[in-house]
């Protein structure tokens, strides 16, 4: 089966379910992707900061070298991490992703964060007392650098990730090339209604990420609360005879957002793309909505007071 898609405000095809790539191990992901590639997936979730690029693209250029898929029958993402927002290395950080993935070009490179740090060879520079080290460029003055690389050809779009809704606005207004999408968190822990209905009006797709609720995250703890464990989606899966990833993935796509499951176990990366044959009610959706518990997994805590940190509204 084709991968299904969603068209972009740019008018390119986005496949709806991406292989996420966080915490998938070197030594391990160039398989993972090459299953995803036989099972149907032609969208791969990157970033620098998962430090693992050279396998992701080792993957996809193994797929490519069997014939198996052509360049531009996969949709390639990756993220420009926070110590190169100067944008004076913007085009450099988007060099270092290409030569990692051994690619030409991205279809699709994103701001990680609307937060940003001194530039560095560490991930998160700190100081001395452990303190990460901020760095204040405006996320328009780096979008406006990462503008250039659709100019050059080195990627076919450009978005953002974990932006908020005055955030998106800022970039909306004042951009010359519209964001296709804003990836953020979503699952039935933390809907993004708000966010998710003002980037629609803005033609701007939602990406959701951890949207299995990230039970593999370095910092879960046995006390956490376990949303593939939820009575309630246990008793869904069973009704559709799918499996609570499936559900989870399914209620993404119901919402009309493009969903990332990251799974390096061939029979997960099968089973989270086998979505497309089944359908939620209204009710199963409120219910999956009710929940009533609220976590957001990735709240980049660290950096609450950047000026730019997105989530200080949150309550
Ligand atoms: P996730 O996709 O919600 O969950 C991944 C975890 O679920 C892994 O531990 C995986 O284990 C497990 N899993 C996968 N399929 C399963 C299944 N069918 N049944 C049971 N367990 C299953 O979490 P995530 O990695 O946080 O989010 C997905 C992707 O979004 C990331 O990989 C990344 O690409 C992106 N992301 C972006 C940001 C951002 O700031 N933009 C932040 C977070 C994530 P195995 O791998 O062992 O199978
Ligand atoms: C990392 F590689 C290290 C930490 C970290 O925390 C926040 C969530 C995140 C991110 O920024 N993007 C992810 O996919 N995970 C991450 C990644």
């Amino acid at each position: 089966m084709a991968a299904p898609t969603v068209t972009l405000n740019n008018g390119k095809q986005f496949p709806i379910v991406g292989l996420g790539t966080w915490n998938s191990p070197p030594g391990v992901v160039a398989q993972a992707v090459k299953d995803a590639i036989d099972a149907g997936y032609r969208h791969f979730d990157g970033a620098h900061v998962y430090e693992n690029e050279h396998e992701v693209g080792e993957g996809i250029n193994a797929k490519i070298a069997e014939g198996v898929i052509k360049r531009e029958d996969v949709f390639v993402t990756s993220k420009l991490w926070c110590t190169f927002h100067d944008p004076k290395d913007v085009r450099g950080a988007l060099e270092h992703t290409l030569k990692q993935l051994n690619l030409d070009y991205l279809d699709l490179y994103l701001m990680h964060w609307p937060i940003c740090y001194q530039k560095s060879t560490e991930l998160f520079p700190k100081n001395e007392a452990g303190e990460i080290l901020h760095a204040n460029f405006d996320i328009l003055d780096t979008y406006r650098a990462m503008e250039e690389l659709v100019d050059a050809g080195l990627t076919k779009s450009i978005g953002i990730s974990n932006f908020n809704i005055k955030q998106v606005e800022y970039i909306t207004k004042n951009a010359r090339i519209q964001p296709v999408t804003n990836q953020v968190e979503c699952n039935p822990y933390l809907l993004n209604k708000e966010l998710s209905d003002f980037c629609k009006s803005k033609n701007i797709v939602i990406t959701a990420y951890s949207p299995l609720g990230s039970p593999g995250r370095p910092w879960a703890t046995p006390d956490d609360r376990v949303l593939l464990k939820e009575p309630k989606l246990l008793e869904i899966a069973q009704k559709h005879n799918k499996t609570p990833a499936q559900i989870l993935i399914r209620y993404q796509i119901q919402r009309g957002h493009v969903v990332i499951p990251k799974s390096v176990t061939k029979d997960r990366i099968i089973s989270n793309f086998d979505v497309f044959n089944f359908t939620l009610s209204d009710s199963e959706i409120k219910d999956l909505e009710n929940f009533n518990y609220t976590e957001r997994i990735c709240s980049m805590s660290q950096d609450k007071h950047h000026p730019a940190y997105p989530f200080n509204d949150d309550a």
